[in-house]
């Protein structure tokens, strides 16, 4: 017995009265010993086969544009691609988990749950593009722009839930991140605001095994990255992120779990990054091809269709009609990225502040000026 050993086996019983007592067991929060799993399980058979066939579909048609999106960025089309293949449940379950009213606050890898969501696919590309505009109107699809730095999204996720909620509005925002982006500052103040105010929050961690290269054992230490809820004080569950039923599942009690005033919940989908980290990336040099391989099996799409056979849900009709919506968006990709978009470089000072700041005007009319002198110029 060590002097440190006291305090543990003292600290609650004995523990001075006033505002520093630990207000509840922490044990009830502690996170699922094991992924949640739906497909190939008994839990199957409960599920909606009307949901698990939508959910098919998506994968399916997700999948495809991510390997348009990815093409394109070989053709030059396309400045940058972070693909989230391999990462379609989450993606797909994301979106669907979500009502008209609720709000998402995605990555740059979640094109995909932005398209889901119903913003157009198209427009959901054009910050990949290059452009200095998210591309979609962010309040009339309630999907906030997609985040470059890592984990910022977190805590405008919880300010608009925390704002909803003093409004009176069931609004619920799930905000998604990456494993590494769970070592940024902003992710644990956004933890901790949301727990303090009890914000209708739900932060989706998709562990992809890497941030870039590093892989998640140099990243962190925690048990699973569900434990960080721990010790903020909200529930952490894990789930299996390929299993698109059991994503749903989970982040479906979360968004209603906030929305009847439960608080936040912090979701770790274990899943896997297929390809390299964007484009720029050459992921050769820091994992190994079989387990690129030994995760291929465990795909998404595979874990989907598997269980829609065995439950007698997978007809020739689905197939087609999901293959040929899939070709349809990558044609429509292809066409539509083929040109050059004009654009406008004074719509940079557009949309970043209500009133533009004196320095913005500066910048805007010294903008104006050059492009006017280059425009005669070439005149
Ligand atoms: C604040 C900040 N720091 C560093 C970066 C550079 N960066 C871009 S992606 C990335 C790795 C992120 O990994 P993870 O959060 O696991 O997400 P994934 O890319 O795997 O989806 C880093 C460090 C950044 N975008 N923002």
């Amino acid at each position: 017995m060590t002097v440190l050993d006291h305090r543990h086996t003292a600290a609650v019983p004995g523990w001075l009265p006033g505002a520093t007592a630990p207000r509840t067991d922490p044990a009830p929060l502690l996170p699922d010993t094991a992924p949640v799993r739906v497909l190939g399980t008994p839990a199957a058979e409960k599920a909606d086969p009307a949901l698990l066939r939508e959910l098919y579909r998506r994968l399916v048609v997700g999948r495809r544009y991510n390997q348009q999106a990815t093409t394109l960025t070989k053709q030059g089309r396309l400045a940058v691609y972070p693909a989230s293949t391999g990462q379609e449940a989450c993606q797909v379950a994301a979106a669907l988990a979500l009502g008209d009213q609720d709000w998402l606050f995605p990555s740059y890898r979640d094109t995909l749950a932005v398209v889901s969501r119903g913003v157009d696919p198209l427009e959901a590309l054009t910050l990949l593009r290059g452009n200095a505009h998210t591309g979609y109107d962010p309040r009339a699809s309630r999907t906030a722009p997609l985040s470059t730095p890592l984990a910022t999204q977190a805590p405008h996720a919880v300010g608009l839930a925390h704002a909803a909620r003093l409004a009176g509005d069931p609004v619920v925002a799930l905000t998604m991140l990456g494993d590494g982006g769970t070592s940024e500052g902003d992710f644990h103040e956004a933890l901790n605001f949301a727990a303090v105010l009890h914000a209708p929050v739900v932060f989706l961690v998709q562990n992809n095994g890497y941030a870039i290269s590093v892989p998640l054992t140099q990243q962190s230490a925690a048990p699973t990255l569900a434990h960080k809820a721990v010790g903020y004080g909200m529930p952490g569950r894990l789930v299996d992120g390929n299993d698109a039923a059991a994503v749903h599942a989970v982040l479906g009690e979360a968004v209603e779990r906030a929305r009847q005033g439960g608080g936040p919940t912090l979701v770790e989908a274990l899943t896997y990054r297929v390809e390299a980290h964007t484009n720029a990336d050459d992921a050769t040099r820091y994992r190994q091809d079989e387990e690129v391989a030994a995760w291929r099996e465990h795909d998404p799409i595979l874990l989907m269709e598997r269980a829609l056979r065995e439950l007698g849900l997978l007809d020739e009709q689905l197939v087609q009609d999901a293959a040929d919506e899939a070709e349809a968006l990558a044609a429509r990709m292809r066409a539509e990225f083929h040109a050059d978009p004009e654009l406008d470089p004074m719509s940079l000072f557009a949309h970043v502040y209500a009133e533009p700041t004196q320095q913005l005007r500066e910048q805007a009319a010294q903008l104006a000026a050059e492009l006017a002198a280059e425009a005669e110029v070439h005149h």
